[in-house]
């Protein structure tokens, strides 16, 4: 699936604002027709934007089911004999869309994109509605999986994962129009010929059977610096300018489907040429060791929750430039296409994370609270779970394989990994991800649970991953006890001669807490030690990698006894502000800048 765009070919129409919006408790609006008419007694909602947070009230903060969005939306009268798309970036964490009366699409899992050619619905010049209903409940057959409990006061949604389960259309809403005849994908791969830059394309379209294909590439002064032709090719590109850490030099590649001299699809596709690989313990980014810094964070904002928000993109991405962070992973879920794109641009690497998380009832109940599961069972997270990670990984590597600055996936955080039903779930989805994408490493993400020597799902990665909150979780308050464990563990997984990433290490932290005393927990001067501490012991071992600190910013969790108004591992507060931390870190990482 290709991203919409505005191009000489192509038009799109924007369907962000406000929609109408009714919680269905009883959920009897899809037996009782709701997309049939206009939503009655509906209220209004923002688009993009979580709905939990928006409506002051309890009912919709803490709702699971099904919600109803609906909107009227006039079709250009341009578009005459036009494919007719809608698309929408993603609406978590399922959702089915009739245009009219006609039912067009349904998807499940919440942050990736989908889309209905809705040609044969509509008419250019006349105004359609569009209804999506989104259901945000999860069970043990969704990424992220979660249950619904009976209990005395009603039914509960329990989850496993540390973040609030915000729902809704947290992304851009497109109606678009092409060509009947138009490309339907493109993949890029780059690697270098000395000083020069090697592109192999290979694009899909449909309609096509009796077009060429033409491609341009330009250079960011807007120059063709090579050209080809041909449903799949090379383009070479003398003394090419790498993308790099750092320096998000982009090409643009203008894909033409041509019918002699006429341009029937045109569609450009940003291309950075860079390399990646494994080598040993090194983590090697066009050829030269990578030093990962930076973060795990979220899309987690006040009022609009996880809602895409162009000011915070740009305002997060000058706060990482600030603290001298290279890198981030997409924790725990993938993240908007816009920020992604904003990544290649500016040069910060991403780890691109699934949404599976939470997949571990070990960790249930200590911090969430849910016990009495077994996490890999018939009854529980089964085959039919790991169909849908499959997909999951699959729409993901679809999403971003074109991104420069995506470097490596991650298929799942933290799950159970220390049985032989971990063993078993986990194998297969390492060689979903290596088919649907072989250019780059795969790994998973290891949790405390599962120290070296008991975890039987790293050996498929390429690369380990590893959280630990030695100094938190344990020996806390007692950095010099947590420095001695944490060395040990990490040197025996040095043993194994993959690099390592340290993806979390973080400490509560409570801002303007202060304490001139060491070692005293949430205080600001604590959070400070931590980091030191966990340095030290990453300085002192070869195959440590890259150290992303948990988290970029303060953000919101369901309640319960360790978390004060959300999880405060913050580097910076939920609304920006630096903690003493975030000072500490730039002197560290932007020494080497
Ligand atoms: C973890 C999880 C992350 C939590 C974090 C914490 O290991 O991956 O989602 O928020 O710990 O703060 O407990």
């Amino acid at each position: 699936m290709l991203r919409p765009q505005d191009t000489s070919t192509r038009e799109r129409k924007n369907l962000n604002g406000l929609w109408q919006f009714a919680l269905d408790p009883e959920g009897e609006g899809r037996a009782a027709g709701w997309f049939a008419a206009p939503l009655l007694g509906a209220r209004v909602m923002a688009v993009p934007a979580s709905f939990n947070d928006i409506a002051a009230d309890a009912a919709a903060r803490d709702y699971f089911g099904d919600v109803w969005y609906q909107r009227t939306v006039w079709v250009p009268r341009g578009w005459e004999g036009q494919r007719i798309v809608l698309h929408f970036e993603s609406a978590t964490h399922r959702a089915t869309v009739w245009v009219n009366e006609t039912e067009v699409v349904s998807h499940e899992g919440g942050y990736t994109p989908f889309e209905a050619d809705i040609t044969r619905h509509v008419s250019p010049g006349q105004q359609i509605r569009i209804t999506a209903v989104i259901n945000n409940t999860l069970h043990w057959q969704s990424i992220p999986p979660g249950v619904i409990e009976d209990t005395p006061a009603g039914k509960r949604q329990r989850y496993w994962h540390d973040f609030f389960n915000y729902a809704g259309i947290h992304r851009n809403v497109w109606l678009y129009a092409t060509n009947p005849a138009h490309f339907t994908d493109v993949t890029i791969t780059t690697d270098f010929d000395g000083a020069n830059g090697v592109i192999g394309y290979t694009t899909e379209a449909e309609d096509a059977d009796s077009l060429q294909v033409r491609v341009i590439l330009r250079n960011a002064e807007e120059v063709a610096v090579a050209r080809s032709g041909g449903a799949s090719g090379t383009l070479t590109v003398l003394n090419v300018h790498r993308w790099a850490p750092g320096d998000g030099y982009l090409y643009d590649l203008e894909l033409q489907l041509i019918d002699g001299d006429t341009v029937v699809d045109s569609y450009q596709q940003s291309v950075g040429v860079r390399t990646v690989q494994v080598d040993g313990n090194r983590f090697l980014i066009n050829g030269e060791p990578f030093y990962f810094t930076g973060f795990g964070r979220h899309e987690d904002l006040p009022v609009i929750g996880k809602g895409h928000n162009d000011p915070y993109l740009v305002h997060d991405f000058e706060l990482l430039n600030w603290i001298g962070a290279n890198s981030f992973r997409t924790s725990h879920y993938p993240y908007s296409e816009e920020v992604i794109d904003y990544a290649d641009r500016r040069g910060i690497v991403v780890i691109d994370e699934t949404a599976a998380v939470g997949l571990n009832m070990g960790l249930g109940g200590g911090i969430f609270g849910a016990q009495g599961y077994q996490t890999f069972s018939a009854d529980t997270i089964n085959d039919a779970t790991r169909q849908v990670h499959a997909q999951a990984i699959r729409e993901l590597i679809a999403r971003d394989k074109n991104h420069p600055s995506v470097v490596l996936w991650s298929i799942a955080n933290e799950p159970e990994s220390d049985t032989a039903g971990a063993e078993n779930y986990f194998q297969p989805l390492f060689d979903v991800a290596r088919q649907a994408d072989p250019t780059r490493p795969v790994g998973f993400v290891n949790v405390m649970l599962a120290p070296h020597g008991k975890c039987r799902v790293s050996q498929f990665g390429d690369v380990l991953m590893l959280n630990r909150y030695y100094g938190w979780y344990v020996n806390t308050g007692d950095l010099e006890a947590a420095e001695l464990a944490w060395e040990q563990e990490l040197t025996a997984w040095a043993g194994e001669g993959k690099p390592i990433i340290i993806t979390e290490y973080g400490a509560d932290t409570y801002p303007g807490l202060h304490s001139v005393v060491g070692g005293a927990p949430w205080s600001e001067e604590y959070q400070i030690e931590y980091l030191e501490m966990n340095h030290r012991v990453f300085d002192r071992i070869d195959a440590v990698v890259g150290e992303q600190v948990w988290n970029f910013a303060d953000f919101t969790t369901t309640s319960g006894i360790m978390r004060v108004g959300g999880n405060k591992k913050g580097v910076f507060t939920r609304d920006r502000q630096p903690k003493a931390a975030a000072h500490y870190l730039r002197s560290r990482w932007r020494k080497n800048l």
